[in-house]
């Protein structure tokens, strides 16, 4: 059999991704409000000899000590890389690497400080138009988070975050806010951050209290669900005021093997891989999918729904125009494990001996890329965009110089899977790889895990130059977007 490459398409976008709450910093500037990440504390992974990926769910007394004595703590997230401050240099760099586009997201707290008021913060709002006209300058499309891991925290002192329904229209006002103002600059956006990640941190994705539980499912579902109307419902909006957007989803994709050829450990990897896919299944579809009804009657999930909410899922204008996700790893699982306990896990508890680990222990698996990306296609027919994936690792600037030839062969095995799949017929958008600049990370609230083509100079506790440096992965990278991806 001979092997035949499609090559990628003409106007893919190559870019890089960001989150306000990792890079921004400038947390108390100009008038922003606190965030839910802004109250993450750093804790030493290593203090207890493992590096823990989960340290980022904060419950209601942890909340009331960082209110109290935020003196006592160090929070990574509120001061980031200071992109508030360097955008200018940092959109410089991403032009030379000839970026397409580049994934950043709004701070919902910029925008309106504590989420309540009627008038929102015009300095926040200059900030993002001074940051979409830099992109726009070297021809690079702004690709909009509306939100990933942050709320004003008064509302989840007041009203447990997503848990109340009260959000909705509170976002809603935020959205409008938003695409009224950047209609001509902005034209690609996404609503929810992994949305999938209420439930495996409900306060980082939801600003839900961690303790605040009776029935932990029960709470991710309600909150989702809210999240669902207010996707659904922003869509629509968009779709009203800028016609010539495109709006999509975004979850945390998870391909789920079984263990075994055994038939229960199968039908588990599908339970899992469902509960994955319930997700953009609510947001590209229009309705909760049936099995997911009889797990929530299995497993007492109750979902208070208001009348006219299947009404608001199912409208066509309120349904999004492509999928998101974000792709790290593939997991394992077998029959006797709670396949609905994987979905949003980032690593996996039965290790697969094909594949090797990164220094974080996340399996790496490109093939399995390929797999999502026909997988995803074959289900709902439209356009993927890969928005997340990359390598986090520890890097080390030696001479001005970062020689991490193991990211680039991360990034080119995740490419080359990429092409196989635009080649199987899979409708591909672009590919933005996490971290484009070193940044806090979400999980661990770490600098040392990096995941850039570009280096800066800071560690853990927030010390260093802020420099900027380019590593050898930004030269292969501008050279892969230069020749769209002949060279890889
Ligand atoms: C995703 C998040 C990102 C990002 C990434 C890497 O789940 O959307 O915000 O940080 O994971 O995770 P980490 O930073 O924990 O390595």
């Amino acid at each position: 059999m001979k092997k035949i490459l499609k090559p990628f398409p003409e106007g893919f976008l190559w870019g890089g991704a960001t989150a306000a709450n990792q890079i921004e910093g400038a947390f108390d500037v100009d008038g922003k409000g606190l965030s839910t990440s802004d109250m993450v504390a750093y804790v030493d992974p290593y203090a207890s000899g493992k590096v823990d990926n989960f340290t980022f769910d904060v419950t209601s007394e942890k909340l009331e000590m960082y209110l109290s004595h935020p003196e006592k703590y160090s929070f990574p997230k509120r001061w980031g890389i200071d992109f508030y401050h360097h955008y200018k240099e940092d959109i410089a760099l991403f032009a030379e690497m000839g970026f397409k586009t580049f994934r950043l997201s709004i701070s919902w707290p910029r925008i309106f400080p504590t989420g309540e008021e009627t008038v929102p913060n015009e300095a926040g709002l200059a900030f993002y138009d001074a940051v979409f006209d830099e992109c726009l300058k070297y021809g690079i499309k702004p690709l909009v988070t509306l939100s990933h891991y942050e709320m004003p925290i008064q509302l989840v002192q007041k009203y447990n975050g997503w848990m109340s329904r009260e959000l909705i229209d509170l976002f809603l006002k935020y959205t409008e806010t938003v695409f009224k103002r950047y209609k001509d600059k902005v034209k690609l956006w996404l609503t929810f951050n992994e949305m999938n990640m209420n439930l495996t941190s409900i306060y980082t994705g939801a600003g839900v209290l961690a303790d605040e539980m009776e029935n932990p499912k029960s709470v991710a579902y309600q909150a989702s669900h809210h999240q669902f109307i207010a996707s659904a419902l922003t869509v629509g909006q968009c779709h009203k005021i800028i016609p010539d957007a495109q709006i999509g989803c975004m979850i945390n994709r998870i391909e789920t093997y079984a263990e075994t050829t055994k038939p229960e450990d199968q039908l588990q990897a599908l339970r899992a891989d469902s509960i994955n896919l319930f997700y953009p299944d609510v947001q590209v579809r229009g309705t909760y999918p049936k099995f997911m009804l009889r797990y929530f009657e299995e497993n007492n999930i109750e979902i208070k729904m208001a009348p006219g909410d299947m009404e608001i899922l199912a409208n066509p204008e309120n349904r999004v125009d492509f999928i998101a996700f974000s792709y790290y790893m593939t997991h394992v699982t077998h029959a006797s494990e709670d396949a609905d306990e994987l979905s949003g896990r980032l690593d996996s508890p039965i290790k697969n001996p094909y594949l090797k680990l990164t220094d974080w222990d996340w399996p790496i698996d490109p093939i399995g890329l390929r797999i999502t990306l026909n997988k995803l296609y074959n289900r709902y027919q439209l356009p993927l965009f890969p928005v997340e994936n990359g390598l986090g690792a520890k890097d080390e600037l030696v001479d001005n110089a970062v020689h991490d030839d193991y990211r680039i062969e991360y990034l080119r095995e995740h490419v080359r899977a990429i092409q196989e799949a635009i080649t199987d017929g899979v409708e591909v958008m672009g590919y933005t790889p996490w971290g484009c600049i070193d940044l806090i990370s979400c999980g661990t609230s770490q600098m040392r895990k990096r995941y850039g083509l570009i280096y800066v100079d800071q560690d853990d506790s927030g010390e260093g130059t802020l420099k900027r440096y380019r590593k050898d992965s930004f030269y292969w990278y501008k050279k892969v977007i230069e020749t769209n991806g002949a060279i890889l």
